[in-house]
């Protein structure tokens, strides 16, 4: 049977119609995580390295903060390791996502890396796994799930497993399907979802490329964005003229030229989706295991932000970065890094008017 991009959208749009809907209030806080990848605690555990970062941020600054959280796919790494052992390593994590399950709100996606879960008559834990949720905020719908199911393997591999066996994955070589490494598999999956949610008119959040979005920006127009922005402030007022903007507008340029060097092999111009107008309407969390920090999302009253967690010992050089918005967590090394910030309103008055 041949995938087309016609059945991707059905599948999501059947997804979008079965998910249940929660509302969106606007005093509401909740950050979204998604591509823990968590194993065993050995060399081989990709959580590992940032495993203490993690933990303190979401205990330290979410939790107190009163968030609730959205585990939004892949948290489990179950390809690879085996769930006991999962659950024993990282039993710390599980305590604090109870703690997030007892006092605010936990709301937990499947991935491809922890499909299995969806098997299990009893799952090891208290909250509920679901493939996709709504939020409905003032008549609009933010759409989240984790993203494989914008894959064509994925769907390919469910529609020749049939429904009750669709998540025994050996055979057809879904068990070691990761999107993560391949630049044109994670373009083509945003594409999907981009095209999807516009034709829908939500805003999607999504997970499992590993690649932050934002209103549909890659990291690329991100970069160049925020270039012209301080270029722009540091013409226009004199209190930008100063070293720090200098120094930052050299690493955003020097940031840019590595990424198009490190990705020869693909389309830059292609990262807008190809329509006409550039539609706001995807995002993704990024994921916990990156080589730099942490990336994620934060919906609070009426906003939402792409945040990035970093320790400060090993990445210095974004201290001195100016332009963003930075914030020491008290008693630690670890910063939080505001990198886009928007309002849910403009955002969909923009989907409204340019779709
Ligand atoms: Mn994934």
């Amino acid at each position: 049977m041949k995938i087309t991009n016609k059945i991707v959208y059905q599948n999501l749009d059947n997804l979008f119609d079965a998910s249940p809907t929660f509302e969106l209030k606007e005093g509401d806080k909740w950050v979204v995580f998604s591509d823990l990848h968590m194993g065993d605690g050995g060399s081989t555990d990709d959580f590992k390295t940032n495993a203490e970062l993690f933990k303190t941020v979401l205990g330290e600054h979410y939790l107190k903060k009163d968030f609730s959280l959205i585990l939004n796919g892949d948290v489990e790494e179950m390809q690879r390791f085996k769930l006991k052992k999962i659950l024993k390593q990282w039993e710390a994590v599980y305590d604090l996502f109870d703690q997030f399950h007892k006092k605010s709100r936990l709301l937990k996606t499947i991935g491809n890396h922890d499909l299995e879960l969806d098997l299990m008559q009893e799952l090891p834990f208290d909250y509920q796994l679901l493939e996709g949720f709504k939020f409905e905020y003032k008549g609009d719908h933010l759409f989240f799930f984790h993203g494989h199911q914008a894959s064509k393997k994925f769907q390919k591999h469910n529609a020749l497993i049939g429904f009750t066996l669709k998540y025994f994955a050996n055979p057809l070589g879904i068990k070691n399907y990761s999107v993560a490494h391949s630049s044109k598999k994670q373009y083509a999956i945003e594409k999907r979802t981009y095209h999807y949610s516009a034709y829908r008119k939500v805003v999607s959040i999504i997970g499992h490329t590993h690649r932050p979005l934002f209103e549909s920006l890659h990291k690329v127009e991100r970069l160049k964005f925020k270039i012209e922005q301080l270029i722009r402030d540091y013409a226009n007022d004199l209190k930008h003229r100063t070293e720090e903007v200098i120094t930052t507008i050299k690493s955003l340029k020097k940031d840019l030229k590595k990424y198009y060097k490190q990705n020869e092999d693909t389309n830059f111009q292609n990262y807008v989706y190809n329509t006409i107008f550039h539609i706001p309407c995807l995002f993704n969390s990024g994921c916990v295991i990156g080589k730099r920090g942490i990336t994620c999302l934060e919906i609070e009253d009426g906003k939402i932000r792409l945040v990035h967690w970093f320790d400060a010992n090993i990445n210095k050089k974004h201290l001195h970065k100016s332009g963003y918005k930075q914030q020491q967590l008290d008693g630690t090394d670890y910063h939080r890094m505001v990198l886009n910030e928007e309002t849910l309103d403009y955002i969909f008055t923009r989907i409204k008017f340019l779709t």
